[in-house]
């Protein structure tokens, strides 16, 4: 799926700002049908549950009314006009005037509708975009509406984030030519100092196309007339980490010598493979330093805002971070186009958090539920899930920095009917995209002996808190746990690991010379105790914290404010722990040789000597 662009064909006007506002409860039957009665308005990109003072619409399970008038440009008059909503949190409902245009469900990709036949160039229309936030057992992710004695709905999930909803990305109106590039595939590959360019370009009707390589300084590289086929660039310069390097395939519609349509994808030339336990970008040994995040920031919840996105990215490469995963969604896509520019690797997530009724019974107390059952994670649930990858891969598929997929996160995968559950999505991922690894992160109930689906995987990601939800406090057997339970993994399937999650809880301000969780000091022993693990194991290919920033959670006796694992507080100041991965990760980096270690090194030191065959050191 493209994204929008202003070309020489095509235009784009955001319909970014403040919209009026109403929740469901407040205004009548069909509020699109006219405009909404309410004195509330709501920035659009922003969730709006922090918004308001209001605890009945912050706590409000239902939909919820964006309404605002729009004029389309009066010079469109011969064009397709469309609509695109960048992400309705978690179902959306577009309607211009009275008539229904497009229904989406699931809230973390885009979707768009050609409204041409209902506006006219230059005239107005009434925008009115619904967004309900339930989350039921069928959804991705999945919930459970529950009806109070007082007569509340009130929304639980398997999920720690707190089910932020809305319009919290950008809503656009763009013109294409009637007949236009609807989408454009690139897949590349390395062959000595060339690049390999195989493209794919669809039209909405069959049609005359041809394509055009530039490289960064704007020069023709590379030329091909087709709707598809395979480019070559001499002396091609690849996109790696920590040095991008884009490239833009410009395709073009043509009716005789007369350009109809263009569109400009940038592009990165680089390959990825898993081989043995090694994780191979251009070839080449990559280590993951770097975090599971979150899209989350006081006020505006999970609304894309660049001036975040910046700071986030300058942060991370303060630390020294080479990489992040989407956890637990698929983030903006501004946030993509940014890692694709500045040379940050992603591991790109699905919503298909919380497939988990084990966890649920941990934290309640109540009595185990089978997750995978026809009235918990069933059929509906995998055609939910289904469709989340197919629109996420549609969505990110021309991302360099974008070097794996992970469907999941902490499914049940060692309970009975995970391995039916998994086995087609995993086809369809492959089928759909042959050139990425594809992961799930792994729960701590699932282990190297129980796990029933890691074997189908090509990377083996583990979330751990050995010495936080285990041993807590006790990091002494938290070590020896976590070395026991990662052996078991490396011996057991051969894959490369990653650490994809572990972390501690920590506010800031507080210190103690002990070991005592909560505090500044033991975080960074905490992550120090990994740290050790992963320097003497060899199939580690990679460690990310849990999490970048302290986040906001449901409210809960298991949090204070939210999950306070953050090496950066909510508004991103570093806690003690930033400044111990600063250093260690600039070292392992290369950029900032310590005591005369090889500055080019990619693997903790442990690590490379094991698969250099030369036995494994400690630090
Ligand atoms: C996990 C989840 C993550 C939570 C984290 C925690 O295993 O994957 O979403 O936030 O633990 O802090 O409990």
């Amino acid at each position: 799926m493209l994204k929008p662009r202003s070309t020489a064909t095509r235009e784009l006007v955001s319909l970014d700002g403040t919209w009026r506002f109403a929740v469901d409860t407040a205004v009548g039957e069909r509020p699109w049908t006219a405009p909404l009665e309410t004195r509330l308005e709501a920035p659009v990109p922003a969730s709006y549950n922090d918004l308001f003072t209001d605890s009945a619409i912050r706590d409000h399970v239902g939909w919820v009314w964006y309404q605002r008038r729009v004029r389309v440009p009066r010079g469109w008059t011969d064009d397709r006009v469309v609509l695109r909503v960048d992400a309705a949190t978690h179902q959306g409902r577009v309607y211009v005037d009275d008539v229904l245009v497009a229904e989406h469900v699931g809230g973390y990709t885009p979707f768009e509708a050609d409204i041409t036949n209902h506006v006219r160039a230059g005239q107005e229309f009434r925008l009115t975009i619904g967004v309900n936030n339930e989350l039921t057992n069928t959804t991705i992710p999945p919930g459970t509406i529950t009806v109070s004695q007082d007569g509340r709905r009130k929304q639980t999930y398997l999920h720690d984030f707190y089910n932020y909803a809305g319009l919290a990305r950008s809503v656009w109106l763009y013109s294409v030519p009637a007949v236009h590039i609807a989408d454009v595939t690139i897949v590349t590959g390395l062959d000595g100092t060339s690049g390999t360019v195989e493209y794919e370009v669809a039209t909405s009707t069959p049609a005359h196309v041809r394509v055009r390589v530039l490289d960064a300084s704007g020069a023709e590289v590379a030329e091909s007339d087709g709707a598809s086929g395979t480019l070559r660039i001499e002396d091609v310069t690849p996109w790696r980490p920590g040095a991008a390097y884009l490239y833009d395939l410009v395709a073009e519609v043509l009716d005789g010598d007369d350009v109809v349509d263009t569109y400009a994808q940038p592009f990165g030339v680089r390959t990825v493979e898993v081989s043995g336990t090694r994780f191979l970008i251009n070839g080449e040994p990559f280590y993951f330093t770097g975090f599971g995040r979150h899209e989350d920031t006081p006020v505006r919840g999970k609304g894309h805002d660049d001036a975040y996105l910046v700071h986030d990215f300058q942060l991370m490469e303060w630390v020294g971070a080479n990489s992040f995963r989407t956890s637990h969604y698929p983030y903006a896509e501004e946030v993509l186009d940014f890692a694709d520019r500045h040379g940050i690797v992603v591991i790109d997530e699905t919503a298909a958090v919380g497939l988990n009724l084990a966890v649920e019974a941990g934290l309640t107390g109540a009595p185990p539920r089978p997750t995978f059952s026809p009235d918990t994670v069933n059929d509906d649930t995998r055609a939910a899930h289904a469709q989340a990858i197919r629109e996420l891969i549609a969505r990110d598929k021309n991302h360099p920095s974008v070097v794996m997929w992970c469907i999941a996160n902490e499914p049940s995968s060692n309970e009975e009917g995970a391995r039916e559950y998994f086995e087609p999505l995993l086809e369809l991922t492959r089928k759909l995209d042959p050139t990425r690894p594809v992961c799930y992160a792994a729960v701590m109930f699932a282990t190297a002996a129980n796990d029933g689906i890691a074997d189908l995987f090509d990377v083996l990601c583990i979330n751990r808190y050995y010495g936080w939800y285990v041993a807590t406090g006790d990091l002494v057997t938290a070590e020896a746990y976590l070395e026991g339970d990662l052996r078991g993994w490396a011996a057991k399937f051969g894959k490369p690991i990653i650490m994809s999650e572990y972390g501690a809880d920590t506010l800031p301000g507080l210190h103690s010379v002990w070991d005592q969780p909560w505090t500044e000091e033991y975080q960074a022993a905490y992550l120090a105790a990994n740290h050790r693990v992963f320097d003497r194991i060899a199939e580690v290919v990679g460690e990310h914290v849990w999490n970048f920033a302290d986040f906001q959670t449901s409210n809960g006796i298991h949090r204070v404010d939210g999950n306070r694992k953050g090496v950066f507080t909510r508004d991103r100041r570093p806690k003690a722990a930033a400044h111990a991965l600063r250093a260690r990760w600039r070292e392992i980096a290369g950029s900032k040789p310590a005591g005369g270690q090889d500055a080019a090194r990619q693997f903790p030191p442990g690590a490379r000597d094991e698969l250099n065959g030369e036995g494994g050191t400690a630090r």
